[in-house]
């Protein structure tokens, strides 16, 4: 039963924001003058969802609803009721009369967040390091039967940008790899996994928020522009959303930052024209939490869903959208036309999911662990009920988690098969990343510190740990009589080692949201860059000038710059192990003593130097007056693409990992399946899109309940007061040129760009052009072990694109391959969206030369790749040099 308690929670909950996000008037300030040649061109109106065929179904199960529906329902499920207003992160407002519920939107990518029971997953950057499609899913589905559980029906991941273009950003971790492919297959499979257990997906963040600092906007200061050429935003940025599209995602969270000036919340180009004509997006577009900042505007510019909607000023009770976007419908600024598709995306995409069917409500609340608790914390004057029932959705999740975190650990040294080790073996750890926080694995809030084995970021994006395993418990359980100094300063007086003692030294770099600082880090490493924290690089040295014999491991969030010490004759060993989640401590220990081979490969390549990079990725924007200009000027050379241009080679390329066995490539050969065209077939057309009447509705649709109602003081309603409606419907009735839109403006429906066509793009651009086939053997004799084959393509010669040397396309992990001779053929496709380039001129996908030679690179690293297949004669050959 509910009993009233005054709140207290949303005091220390909410000062934070409003520290952060202070907010007086109205956020959007002219904007600045971004770099010449970057302009965000108007694209009106937004396009009407529902014209694709897999999705019809649902469509007309939501406009039987929406057509129901009253203007106060529509924009009530388009907004959130505020923040810490239910038990959620994000809870929309219902339409019960119809039998639509609260939806429930739950962070993060790699669990059920602030909760119990629930699994803390390995995060994205280390499912990313596996390779291993199958994992990718296995992990979705594990994490989607956890939100179901939960009963959270939007599931806010996976993250796949930031794409990791900067070294430095602090969210690269929550995505997998700086490579679209390897972000797209990895966002793909988490969709998929996902969303075949009823829960909406969201891929985010849309786009380019590759840094933290000064991210969002805020009154004094917009954030900071990413200007991106068009041809680099299709070949890098946007291809793992066209990825998470054409596996038919139901949700999409715009980013923070702009993109050439114009806010990612409200970026016409972006939202009407790339996002929901080009690439045929069906679901719903969601703001980033607190980054909704004008009322019409946004609406215009195809915004579906205002989150956590609140205005900037969270826990006033105030919104630039539900009663306000009520009373812009009634006073004629957003045409209805555009609120029933925003309400119909919403709704069609919880019929296309078949949340429909008994879904669950949630059990639990984000804003308290205690079984009862304030069910509106941010009203003060709450009633109180029960919250949470501490459901276990965990299962045996641990074993996906685990499997995850120990296929991603990546070797990237083992000079005189240092590993694996003997559990006999005469072993003295060092450092404090070796074993769990002494304050508890959940002691700070949002991770946002680094005591203790680094398992995962800080910020929104992490879960909190059920347990931890931690590497030395693991360890000791194989080793009682491992000698541990949980220091990060090398102690003095040890006695000098025997020649076979090993010393493992555990080191970690650690990153987050910008919401929080840690160590002078202000979510992006920006103090620590890419040193080990904590001195780690000094500890790891200390321990190789003592011992002959040194394991180094590494918890990490991105690259380092390993130069100080991995040269040194005794650091023989050196694994990462990436962010393994809860599930640290067994996942390591069974291969640093072998009871499995490494098999994880590096998602990112790690150079010598941070300067090995241009400016423009080296570097953090810094402060500067007005919109920071962050111009992607490298364009598409990031990360392997950049070094492999200039000819610099990286200390360990992207794609590289050893294993304690070895494998050979051998009888590859390719087939051509689809014969390719310049340009992909025309498009299939637009099918028919539910249709409403677009009539401005009675002021009577707005009024709110004058008696039998429970208001909840600054909770967000969408009803309007009697005379604020009917004064909005005069306005409405007076005609449309009261308001001023954008330029460009435009009510008429098109039949969308020739690029599009389906989920995703022109669905063509899936046609496989050619299928390879390769053999891998296990030419070792002691270990198992799986491999992993990655091809890379190589355009024709002499065409007039520029393209990067190589660019990953496919990949494929072998099952485990046994020791002597296992061996598994493995199947690797290439798609014509693979072998095109983006025209900026033909704003279509092209084939530079359909019958050029394409050579597929083939092999286990960006830069072992010895095997090469060509499209022209359809021949493979082996023994090749590597072309990078
Ligand atoms: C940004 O500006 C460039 C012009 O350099 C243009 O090609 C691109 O399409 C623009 N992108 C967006 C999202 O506005
Ligand atoms: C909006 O949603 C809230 C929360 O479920 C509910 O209390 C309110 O009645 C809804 N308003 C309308 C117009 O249905
Ligand atoms: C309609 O209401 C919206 C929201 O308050 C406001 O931004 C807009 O200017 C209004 N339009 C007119 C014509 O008054
Ligand atoms: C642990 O040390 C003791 C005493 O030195 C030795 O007898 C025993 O074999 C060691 N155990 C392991 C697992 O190394
Ligand atoms: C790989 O296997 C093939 C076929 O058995 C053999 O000809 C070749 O020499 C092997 N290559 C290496 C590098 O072991
Ligand atoms: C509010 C609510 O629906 N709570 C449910 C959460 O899940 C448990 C276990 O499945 C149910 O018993 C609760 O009723």
């Amino acid at each position: 039963m509910a009993a009233f308690g005054v709140g207290s929670v949303w005091l220390s909950l909410g000062l934070t924001l409003l520290l952060q996000v202070p907010c007086l008037a109205n956020p959007v300030q002219p904007r600045d003058r971004v770099p010449d040649g970057y302009y965000a061109p108007p694209y009106y109106p937004a396009p009407h969802g529902g014209w694709v065929p897999s999705w019809q179904q649902s469509y007309a199960k939501a406009q039987k609803l929406v057509s129901q529906m009253t203007l106060a329902e529509k924009t009530n499920i388009t907004g959130g009721v505020g923040m810490y207003m239910g038990p959620c992160v994000g809870n929309t407002g219902s339409a019960l009369r119809l039998g639509f519920p609260q939806l429930c939107l739950q962070d993060s990518a790699l669990g059920v967040a602030s909760t119990d029971h629930a699994t803390a997953f390995p995060a994205g950057i280390t499912t990313g390091a596996t390779w291993d499609k199958q994992l990718m899913y296995a992990r979705g589905v594990a994490l989607g039967k956890e939100f179901k559980g939960k009963g959270a029906n939007v599931y806010l991941g996976p993250t796949v940008g930031p794409m990791g273009r900067k070294p430095l950003g602090g969210r690269n971790w929550e995505g997998f790899g700086s490579d679209p492919v390897l972000q797209a297959v990895a966002g793909a499979m988490t969709i998929k996994g996902v969303q075949e257990q009823g829960v909406i997906a969201t891929i985010k963040h849309l786009i380019a928020n590759e840094q933290e600092m000064y991210r969002m906007y805020n009154p004094l200061k917009p954030g900071y522009s990413s200007n991106i050429d068009d041809r680099t935003l299709h070949e890098l940025y946007l291809w793992p959303f066209a990825e998470g599209i054409h596996e038919g995602v139901g949700a999409v969270m715009s980013a923070y930052n702009a993109v050439n000036g114009s806010a990612c919340s409200q970026n016409a180009y972006l939202l009407n024209g790339i996002l929901k004509d080009e690439l045929g997006f069906q679901g719903f577009v969601m703001s980033d939490w607190f980054s909704h900042m004008s009322g019409v505007p946004s609406a215009l510019a195809g915004l579906d869903m205002s989150m956590p909607g609140d205005t900037m000023l969270p826990l006033s009770g105030t919104s630039y959208w539900k009663y306000e976007l009520t009373r812009s419908v009634l006073n004629g600024s957003v045409p209805l036309d555009r609120l029933n598709d925003m309400a119909t995306r919403i709704v069609a995409a919880w019929y296309q999911l078949g949340q429909d069917q008994n879904y669950p409500r949630p059990n639990f609340s984000a804003n308290t662990k205690d079984k009862n608790g304030l069910l509106y914390p941010a009203a003060v004057l709450s009633p109180i009920g029960q919250v949470n029932w501490f459901v276990d959705v965990q299962a045996d999740h641990y074993l996906v988690a685990r499997q995850v975190a120990q296929d991603a650990i990546t070797l990237l040294k083992n000079q005189e098969s240092l590993l694996p080790v003997a559990p006999s073996s005469h072993i003295t750890v060092f450092g404090t990343d070796a074993a769990v926080n002494p304050d508890g694995a959940n002691a700070c809030g949002n991770r946002a510190c680094n005591k203790g084995t680094l398992g995962i970021g800080w910020g929104s994006g992490v879960a909190d740990y059920p347990y931890f395993d931690d590497p030395i418990t693991a360890i000791r359980k194989r080793n009682a009589n491992v000698t541990f100094y949980n220091t990060d300063s090398f102690p003095n007086n040890l006695a000098t080692p025997s020649d076979d003692e090993i010393a493992m030294v555990f080191i970690s770099s650690d990153s987050g949201e910008n919401t929080f600082t840690v160590e002078g880090n202000h979510g992006d490493r920006d103090s620590s860059k890419l040193a080990a924290w904590h001195n780690g690089d000094e500890l790891v040295k200390r321990a190789a000038a003592k011992y002959k014999n040194v394991v180094v491991v590494v918890h990490t969030v991105g690259p380092l710059i390993l130069e100080s010490w991995i040269d040194l004759p005794s650091v023989k060993a050196v694994l990462f192990a990436h962010l393994p989640g809860q599930e640290a401590g067994e996942s390591l220990a069974g291969i640093l003593f072998g009871d499995v081979s490494p098999s994880g490969h590096l998602p990112y390549s790690i150079t010598k130097s941070a300067s090995d990079y241009p400016d423009s990725i080296a570097n953090l924007r810094g402060y500067a007056l007005g919109q920071i200009q962050d111009t992607y000027t490298e364009g598409l050379y990031i990360d392997y693409r950049h070094l492999n241009k200039a000819k610099i080679q990286p200390r360990f390329a992207f794609g590289h990992g050893l294993s304690y066995t070895t494998f050979n490539f051998s009888s590859a050969s390719i087939r051509l399946v689809t014969e390719l065209s310049p340009v992909p077939p025309p498009r299939p057309g637009k099918a028919p899109v539910p249709s409403y009447s677009t009539d401005i509705p009675p002021a009577s649709e707005a009024y709110g309940p004058t008696t039998g109602f429970n208001y909840i003081w600054r909770y967000l309603y969408s009803w309007l007061p009697t005379s604020e409606a009917d004064s909005a419907r005069a306005i409405g009735a007076a005609g449309k040129d009261k308001y001023t839109y954008p330029t460009g403006y435009s009510e008429t429906q098109t039949s969308g760009p020739e690029s599009g066509g389906a989920e995703g793009g022109n669905p063509a651009l899936w046609d496989v052009a050619y299928e390879i086939s390769v053999t891998i053997r296990n030419s070792g004799d002691k270990f198992r072990g799986k491999a992993v084959a990655q091809a890379y393509v190589q355009f024709p010669a002499g065409i007039e694109w520029d393209t990067p040397v190589i660019q990953l396309r496919d990949f494929e992990k072998t099952d485990v391959l046994e020791a002597g001779g296992g061996e598994e053929t493995v199947t690797l496709r290439l798609t014509r969206k693979d072998l095109s380039v983006w025209d900026v001129r033909a704003q279509n996908w092209v084939v530079p030369k359909v019958d050029g030679r394409y050579t597929v690179w083939i092999g286990e690293g960006s830069d072992r790749l010895f095997l090469a297949c060509y499209t022209d004669t359809l021949t493979c050959e082996a023994g090749l040099e590597s072309p990078v």
